[in-house]
């Protein structure tokens, strides 16, 4: 954690809290983007549902942040809470991002996870801008809903309670319909950016992370350590570059530290297929 002067500015810190999990893939996304941004907060570990995460969301939804900008020396003031992580993601861009490269003393700054909007150029970044938003709300309301409880839970689901692989087989065949046309989507995707771009390791936008590759990895390296996406991420097969974008993605820094505990990590601590 970090330490704060007691003759801070605005610019301190303060403390940040996550609450939330490491299986939930929403969770990870804001986390994926503390270690991006290099930003030390507190996970609260906390499953949906639970008081802890209730007593700050009504819903009883995880990931909930937790901002208590005057910590440690007052922790009740200006205190943000925030749930749903659009808006998370919001105060992330706009408050922590900066307060954290303020604190980097000249030291590089990590490249934004909304790109800069550009006067000069105002449609061409606002595209750009505009189409981070776009596949990070896909990522929540499409590809989350037709990869985690149509494929991914249903499989774990099944193999918890001791099912045949030729009985899960059967269940997910609709599944693995709605997550071919999930992946299709997100190929297109890709392959517009990869038009754009010269050379270096492919993203969803220009040529650094952005939310949309945070909001889609952890759905996807979840997909990943099932047998269906070892099909459906076939190299060869009819999403190659989702495939590499998973595989180059997982071995980025923020996709290691937030492994631990994530469904992939499970999966491989008990025996099943897993290797993201
Ligand atoms: N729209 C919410 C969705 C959050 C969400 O669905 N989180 C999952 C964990 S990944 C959850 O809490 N699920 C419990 C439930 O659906 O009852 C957001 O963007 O934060």
């Amino acid at each position: 954690m970090t330490t704060p002067d007691i003759h801070s500015t605005s610019e301190e810190l303060g403390i940040v809290e996550l609450y939330g999990a490491p299986i939930s893939t929403f969770t990870r996304t804001i986390s994926l983007a503390m270690h991006h941004l290099n930003l030390p907060y507190i996970a609260r570990q906390h499953l949906p549902h639970t008081p802890q995460v209730r007593e700050h969301n009504p819903l009883g939804l995880i990931p909930v942040l937790i901002h208590r900008p005057h910590a440690p020396f007052d922790l009740n003031k200006d205190v943000v809470v925030l749930y749903e992580s659009a808006a998370v993601k919001s105060y992330l861009d706009d408050a922590l991002a900066g307060i954290a490269a303020g604190r980097r003393h000249g030291s590089a700054s990590p490249p934004p996870l909304t790109p800069p909007l550009d006067r000069a150029h105002l449609v061409t970044s606002s595209h750009t801008r505009a189409t981070v938003s776009q596949i990070s709300s896909l990522a929540a309301t499409s590809v989350f809903p037709a990869l985690e409880p149509k494929l991914i839970k249903v499989r774990q689901a099944m193999e918890g309670n001791g099912a045949d692989e030729e009985s899960i087989k059967v269940a997910l065949e609709e599944g693995m319909e709605g997550a071919r046309s999930a992946l299709h989507i997100l190929e297109g995707f890709l392959e517009e950016n990869a038009k754009k771009q010269s050379s270096g390791p492919l993203y969803f936008v220009g040529n650094t992370p952005t939310w949309a590759d945070l909001y889609v990895y952890p759905i996807l390296a979840d997909l990943a350590a099932t047998p269906e996406g070892k099909t459906l991420l076939d190299p060869n097969g009819k999403a190659p570059k989702v495939a590499a974008w998973v595989q180059h993605f997982a071995g980025l820094d923020m996709a290691k530290k937030t492994y631990p505990g994530s469904v992939p990590d499970l999966r491989k601590q008990e025996g099943k297929a897993g290797h993201q």
